[in-house]
């Protein structure tokens, strides 16, 4: 009998122990420090970046990730290769991991309403960067980027102080159907018409915003026109660089024989306008990741953010070029 008694009370003393053991581990738990705020608060995003066919897209893809690097952010970031249906792809993942914010720079302008209704279905907000869609604006929250147009229109009285406001044009456009080719175009398009009547565009084809279809393109209007071009207007620099290669190889002097204007001042148009082969080019802003995740984070902390957000721009020519190189942050 007392055997079973001390074992009772063994039994119980050691079943109390280990109550108080992990109320005490409980305790220690409620002692130990709150989970850091990041850890509670730590932002998670999807970024559907569309491609990495430019310097200028590299930039931007290094501005959105430094940036989510630097303030702690859990970035799911993909690359579609400039293909819509891999972007609609990433959406859709980023979707399913409930992710509190997503990001997307639209390759095209169309194609979109589906799956931005299940991205607002599903309770998540959606920012626009860099270039836009043609979707109802209850589909997202905000668009931030540049105004294409206004580039355009840039490029056109930068071309015509140029050549003396005469002389015939080929145009070297991005790929079919994005927003920045569609503006850049018809923002050119549009001051020829108001104000430069002995300016012709006498070609017009996509070289898809890469050096080599540029290039490539550019052959064939040497081939069709050489001796009848003026000078050319490029959507952005990379096919601009790769124009300057055909027009080298054709035996004309780029900058000189063809004047050349050009869109986006990446470091390898001041390299070519240093060289003497690219005149001007208007600048577009890649640097978007600060715009961008102040943006995410004002929306999930509840604040109201702008609609369209624009960029800062300005215009870069040769004569200055040696000059601003250095202070270019991409
Ligand atoms: C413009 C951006 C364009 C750049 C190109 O915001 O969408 O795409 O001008 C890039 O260099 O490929």
């Amino acid at each position: 009998m007392k055997f079973k008694k001390v074992l009772a009370l063994v039994l119980t003393g050691a079943m109390l122990l280990s109550v108080v053991g992990c109320s005490s581990k409980k305790t220690s738990d409620t002692t130990e420090p709150p989970a850091t705020s990041s850890e509670e608060k730590k932002l998670v995003v999807g970024y559907a970046q569309l491609g990495a066919e430019s310097e200028w897209r590299t930039a931007c893809t290094n501005s959105i990730k430094g940036e989510a690097e630097k303030r702690g952010i859990d970035l799911k970031f993909s690359d579609a290769q400039q293909k819509q249906e891999n972007q609609i792809k990433a959406i859709r993942t980023f979707i399913a991991q409930k992710v509190d914010v997503i990001g997307v720079s639209p390759v095209v302008e169309s194609g979109w309403e589906t799956v931005f209704k299940e991205v607002k279905d599903a309770g998540i907000p959606l920012v626009l960067v860099d270039r836009k869609a043609d979707v109802p604006e209850d589909l997202y929250v905000s668009f931030l980027g540049s105004d294409f147009k206004e580039e355009g229109r840039k490029a056109a009285d930068e071309m015509a102080t140029l050549i003396g406001g005469k002389g015939n044009i080929v145009e070297l456009q991005g790929t079919v159907g994005s927003s920045a080719a569609v503006d850049r175009q018809s923002g050119f398009a549009e001051v020829l018409a108001e104000k430069y009547p002995d300016i012709k565009i006498i070609k017009s084809q996509t070289g898809d915003f890469t050096r080599a279809k540029g290039k490539e393109v550019m052959e064939a209007f040497l081939k069709s026109d050489g001796e009848n071009i003026t000078a050319l207007y490029s959507h952005n620099d990379d096919m601009a660089i790769g124009a300057i290669q055909a027009i080298e190889e054709y035996g004309k002097k780029p900058g000189e024989d063809i004047k050349i204007v050009s869109v986006d001042a990446v470091k390898g148009a001041f390299e070519a306008m240093i060289a003497g082969k690219l005149n001007v080019t208007v600048e577009c802003n890649p640097l978007l990741g600060p715009q961008f995740f102040d943006v995410a984070e004002d929306i999930v902390a509840g604040k109201t953010v702008q609609k369209y957000i624009p960029s800062e721009e300005g215009v870069y020519r040769q004569d200055t070029a040696a000059k601003d190189l250095p202070s270019r942050k991409y």
